[in-house]
């Protein structure tokens, strides 16, 4: 049996629930192809534990492919991330109170990684289920980016393709909407080798 490694975050900010993570958990142990199971995985939202925590799951696991969430506050839609960038630039403190500005994710890594996932196939089956679903072009300047960062840099090279979605609060997407549509979500990029050609840029 090969596994996809689906994370979620804990809460942050304040606020009492995770959508990452109340979505994620539920897919955990589905079967979506025949030798294919997700199992689904909780990370802390700190700078410090949330990357080590996410290596030590892949060692543990040895996944075929990875995919980390988590919530983007203010979005509507399920958003496959393009690109995570080699900065942390923290606006609020994480939940061990470290807030870091303008340091580098990994000291002598490149200024970017993008997902290996297929985001565009993904976008397109996602809205095809009826699931509202975009490629955003920045995953941010806090944990999420800097998992995501980690998670590219640990697996660059590799056969295990990686990558990174931002989900929307639970009051701009109903759960089980959510739970769809990263179940689609993940077994197109399953099964989607080379990504489609689509637009789904920005102008600004
Ligand atoms: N969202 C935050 C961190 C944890 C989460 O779920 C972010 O976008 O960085």
């Amino acid at each position: 049996m090969q596994t996809v490694l689906l994370t979620g975050f804990e809460p942050f900010d304040q606020d009492p629930v995770n959508p990452s993570w109340e979505a994620v958990r539920q897919l955990d142990g589905v079967q979506f192809a025949e030798d294919v199971q997700i199992v689904a995985r909780r990370l802390p939202c700190a700078f410090a534990t949330a990357p080590e925590c996410l290596v030590q799951l892949i060692s543990e696991l040895r996944p075929a492919m990875v995919i980390a969430t988590g919530l983007a506050p203010g979005r509507s839609e399920i958003s496959l991330e393009r690109v995570a960038i080699n900065i942390n630039d923290a606006r609020i403190p994480d939940n061990l109170g470290y807030q870091p500005i303008d340091t580098l994710v990994v000291a002598d890594g490149p200024a970017a990684y993008f997902s290996t996932l297929p985001i565009k196939a993904m976008v397109k089956a996602v809205r095809e289920s009826g699931v509202a679903a975009s490629v955003s072009q920045t995953a941010g300047t806090f944990v999420c980016n800097q998992v995501f960062y980690r998670l590219q840099h640990l697996l660059a090279g590799s056969q295990v393709r990686s990558g990174f979605i931002h989900v929307p609060d639970q009051s701009l997407m109903a759960l089980s909407s959510l739970v769809d549509g990263l179940r689609v979500a993940v077994s197109v990029a399953w099964n989607t080798p080379v990504d489609v050609r689509e637009v789904g840029g920005q102008v600004s």
